[in-house]
């Protein structure tokens, strides 16, 4: 599966920043079955497995930039300006206690840490060491509702037609110990071009799903109804929903 994966890529990556990656090898049967199968024991292929962990040896000196461009507009310009003091994370949706999170609040929860390597569809890999809090601590206090399926992240950045990078997870995988909402990068906070104030790290699945500057997270039964339907901004152009490495 990562070797596929990494072989179509290699074929596609000329057109841009992860870009779709070829369709023989990642074909619409293969998500469907997942979206039909779920809830579906992913053990086999990751989700449930940790992914590996590095000494801080292994951080890597460069750590690439590979994304849409750092949001330029004014609310993102305002958080800024008051060193995200006027940022909220807003988690709501289908939940029985919405909240705005401010990053003071975030920063006095419990934090976890993390040396995980981030891999790209592009190819390139990179370690560093990231720290924040669990997205299951988030969740646990919003508490998802019976019918709440998917976690969805609303990011900040817009491409040229003004789409919104977005991505989801289901809620085991968002319920996965090394899945966080990272405030920090390599014991400094997260830089602007890296996400900040808040970013998701899921060091289980490929590099698309860790959403950068995640300004809202809405939980949901399903995912279909959003933008293109297929649960991500680069899902909805041809990747797999199912990322696990
Ligand atoms: N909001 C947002 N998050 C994003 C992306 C993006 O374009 N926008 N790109 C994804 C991809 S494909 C990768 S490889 C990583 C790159 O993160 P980095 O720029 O910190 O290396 O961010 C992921 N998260
Ligand atoms: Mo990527």
């Amino acid at each position: 599966m990562k070797r596929g994966l990494f072989v179509a890529s290699a074929a596609s990556s000329a057109l841009a920043a992860c870009s779709p990656i070829g369709t023989a090898v990642n074909g619409g049967s293969f998500h469907r079955l997942l979206t039909i199968a779920e809830p579906l024991d992913y053990g086999l292929i990751g989700t449930h497995g940790l992914a590996q962990t590095y000494a801080e040896s292994a951080i890597s000196a460069d750590f690439p930039l590979n994304s849409l461009p750092t949001p330029s507009d004014s609310q993102y310009a305002g958080f800024v300006a008051s060193r995200f003091q006027s940022y909220r994370l807003v988690v709501d949706g289908s939940v029985d206690r919405p909240q705005a999170f401010s990053l003071d609040h975030l920063q006095t929860m419990v934090q976890a840490s993390e040396i995980t390597r981030h891999d790209c569809v592009d190819g390139w890999s990179a370690i560093a060491g990231w720290s924040g809090v669990r997205l299951s601590e988030i969740l646990a206090i919003v508490r998802p509702r019976s019918d709440a399926r998917y976690a969805v992240f609303y990011c900040m950045d817009r491409d040229q037609r003004s789409t919104q990078y977005y991505e989801s997870l289901d809620l085991r995988q968002a319920s996965h110990p090394q899945t966080l909402l990272a405030l920090r990068m390599n014991g400094a906070p997260i830089p602007i071009e890296h996400g900040a104030p808040v970013r998701l790290r899921v060091p289980t699945q490929l590099g698309y799903k860790s959403a950068k500057w995640v300004q809202r997270i809405e939980v949901v039964g399903t995912f279909t109804k959003l933008y293109g339907g297929n649960g991500g901004y680069w899902e909805d152009q041809g990747y797999e929903w199912y990322a696990g490495i």
